[in-house]
């Protein structure tokens, strides 16, 4: 702990990269968690194009059910802890793999959200995107001026990220001096690629996260332990 303060203390260039763990303590579930069932659908299943296509009232209500957890929800004191680390900084970017939008009602402010923002919508057909503050609709799925069906405004798996906000998010790693990654799995690329580019560039990589993951072994730190606790302790 007192290795990573240190690092972070004399970091001229800090990356962070969140996952769904950085949100629990809000109450939002988490994907691969033993609370990441919805009607006994695994989050695998229902975030693709294929799910979208076959049955998107379905994958509409799970939305709409997650927004409903979201807008309920506040963010925790590992959000905060991330605002005060941005205010501390030289060069600061948060890359979240979160679409709950809670680093932004925090307070971050150089945010990349890789998996896009689920209070967003885009129309399948003229994609038109706009913003959408729902959490019920009289029709799913919801539909665009155009006749068009609208989806939630989201990264799927097998779907390719937006192009400007990976590029950024590549930068950003390759620039750090510390690259800290709290609260995923670390499993779905490209987003878990970032910490190899971040240290292949020379940073120090310091995980936080309540289990070991696919990254522990690769990190130069693992700091066990809720973002919400171990977060705020890392501060310089
Ligand atoms: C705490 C805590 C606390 C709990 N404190 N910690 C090989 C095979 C097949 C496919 C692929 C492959 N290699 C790559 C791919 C493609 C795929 C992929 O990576 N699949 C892997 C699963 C294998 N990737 C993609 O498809 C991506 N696109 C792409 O690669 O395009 C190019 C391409 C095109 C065509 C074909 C192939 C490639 C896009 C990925 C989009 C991911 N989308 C989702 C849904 C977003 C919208 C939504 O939210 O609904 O993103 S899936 C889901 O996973 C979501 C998350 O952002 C993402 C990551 O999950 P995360 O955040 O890590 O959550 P969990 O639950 O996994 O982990 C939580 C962690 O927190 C745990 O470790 C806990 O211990 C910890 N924790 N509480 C600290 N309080
Ligand atoms: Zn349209």
């Amino acid at each position: 702990m007192d290795q990573a303060r240190e690092w972070i203390a004399q970091a001229r260039s800090i990356a962070v990269l969140t996952g769904a763990g950085a949100s629990a303590e809000s109450g939002i579930p988490t994907f691969r968690g033993a609370d990441g069932l919805w009607r006994n659908y695994r989050a695998e299943d229902l975030a693709t194009p294929q799910a979208l296509q076959r049955s998107p009232k379905l994958v509409w209500e799970w939305y709409l059910t997650r927004r409903q957890a979201i807008a309920r929800a506040q963010p925790n004191a590992g959000h905060k802890a991330l605002v005060e680390l941005e205010r501390r900084s030289h060069r600061f970017t948060l890359i979240t793999q979160n679409v709950d939008g809670l680093h932004r009602r925090a307070g971050s402010w150089h945010l990349l959200e890789l998996h896009g923002n689920i209070w967003t919508t885009r129309c399948v057909s003229c994609g038109r995107i706009r913003e959408d503050y729902r959490t019920e609709y009289d029709e799913l799925p919801p539909r665009c001026e155009c006749g068009g069906m609208e989806r939630p405004g989201v990264i799927l798996f097998g779907e390719l990220l937006d192009g400007q906000t990976w590029m950024a998010a590549e930068q950003a790693a390759a620039d750090a001096d510390v690259f800290l990654v709290a609260g995923t799995s670390a499993v779905v690329y490209p987003a878990a690629g970032l910490a190899q580019i971040a240290k292949a560039a020379g940073a120090r990589v310091i995980e936080v996260n309540l289990e070991e993951t696919a990254l522990s072994g690769f990190a130069d730190c693992t700091l066990t332990g809720r973002c919400g606790e171990i977060l705020p302790l890392l501060l310089p």
